[in-house]
């Protein structure tokens, strides 16, 4: 069987952009696949964050994640800080990583810009996702499509690693949804939605209420044109709304362009199936809130499976690099 994975950082509330881009994919992926999801609270580090909000925001994500339908029957879930060597084989894979590529991410280069004080950390944090995903030996990382160039490092480094000490890593491929990729703000259409900036009206939480999702949609930004077509560089507002709309209701883009020709018509009709699209993780998450043991019970199982792989796939590197054994 294919081995998956991929991981979320518990940096904020999941929004639309998480679930489309990667959660939906991630519970396709776990039918025929041997799959690991990671809540990956190290990389939240990266950034300030207050540590009982971060220790909240782990739990929530870990629910979260069982909440959009992953079965922790056939998916081991589990929190990347509880698998020591995570931090472990980043060291050996720094060592093989060179600051010019490190330089040329431009999620660095974007969440750098005008900080003053910028933590190593959000540096080299792109190779903590490389030891994220090689310890495992996944073939597949479904991602959105911001991870893109992060899977392109990961895929050097697990190479440079084979040709100077062996074959020790399998490479992985990104798996980027074809639709949703990448969902953006809805007052910013230029941005994508993220957890971390301050949008309240341009982010759609997964656990919203149906009343907020509506108010959100209603008000998202658009074009005074009137046109309905779908052109993201043009119409980026539009475009976005379009995109939602085809994957919440899984017909091709252009397909729902041209059944619609007022943006208000739109907008009610992606209200309406975004609002069922989230009701039954929202109905999930209800449900669970009054269970916290058993998600702690999923964490402890994933994270004794996780380690049982990490350990084999760190000792062979550290073997491979020359650290004694
Ligand atoms: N807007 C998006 N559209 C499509 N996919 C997205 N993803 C994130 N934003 C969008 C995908 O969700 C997965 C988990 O992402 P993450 O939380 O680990 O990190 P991120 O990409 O940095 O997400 P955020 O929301 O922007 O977080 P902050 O604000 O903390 O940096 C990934 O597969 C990602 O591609």
């Amino acid at each position: 069987m294919q081995r998956v994975f991929s991981g979320v950082k518990p940096s904020g509330d999941f929004h639309l952009g998480n679930y489309i881009g990667a959660f939906r994919q991630w519970v396709a992926d776990q039918e025929g696949h041997d799959a690991f999801y990671c809540v990956v609270d190290l990389h939240a580090l990266t950034e300030e964050i207050d540590p009982a909000y971060l220790r909240q925001k782990s739990f929530d994500a870990a629910l979260n994640l069982l909440a959009v339908g992953l079965d922790p029957e056939v998916s081991t879930i589990f929190v990347q800080s509880h698998v020591p060597e995570h931090t472990r084989l980043t060291w050996l894979l720094e060592c093989t990583a060179t600051m010019g590529e490190l330089r040329r991410m431009t999620q660095f280069k974007a969440k750098a810009h005008g900080q003053e004080a910028v933590r190593v950390g959000l540096f080299t944090y792109p190779v903590l996702m490389a030891a994220d995903i090689l310890l495992y030996q996944a073939q597949r990382v479904p991602v959105g499509d911001d991870q893109r160039q992060h899977l392109e490092l990961t895929r050097e480094l697990a190479q440079r690693f084979n040709n100077r000490y062996g074959e020790t890593f399998v490479v992985p491929e990104a798996a980027v949804p074809e639709v949703g990729a990448r969902v953006m703000d809805l007052q910013h259409p230029e941005r994508k939605m993220s957890k971390t900036i301050d949008s309240p009206l341009g982010t759609i939480n997964v656990l919203d209420e149906p009343s907020e999702i509506t108010r959100k949609v209603k008000k998202a930004v658009t074009d005074t044109d009137g046109e309905m077509r779908y052109a993201p560089d043009e119409k980026p507002g539009l475009a976005n709304l379009l995109s939602l709309m085809a994957v919440a209701t899984g017909r091709k883009v252009d397909e729902v362009a041209a059944g619609y020709s007022r943006y208000g018509d739109l907008k009610r009709d992606l209200a309406e199936a975004l609002v069922e699209m989230l009701r039954p993780v929202r109905e999930r998450a209800a449900a669970l809130a009054s269970e916290p043991g058993e998600v702690e019970a999923v964490l402890r199982a994933g994270a004794a499976r996780a380690h049982d792989i990490a350990s084999v796939t760190y000792a062979r590197a550290a073997e491979a690099i020359g650290l004694l054994s």
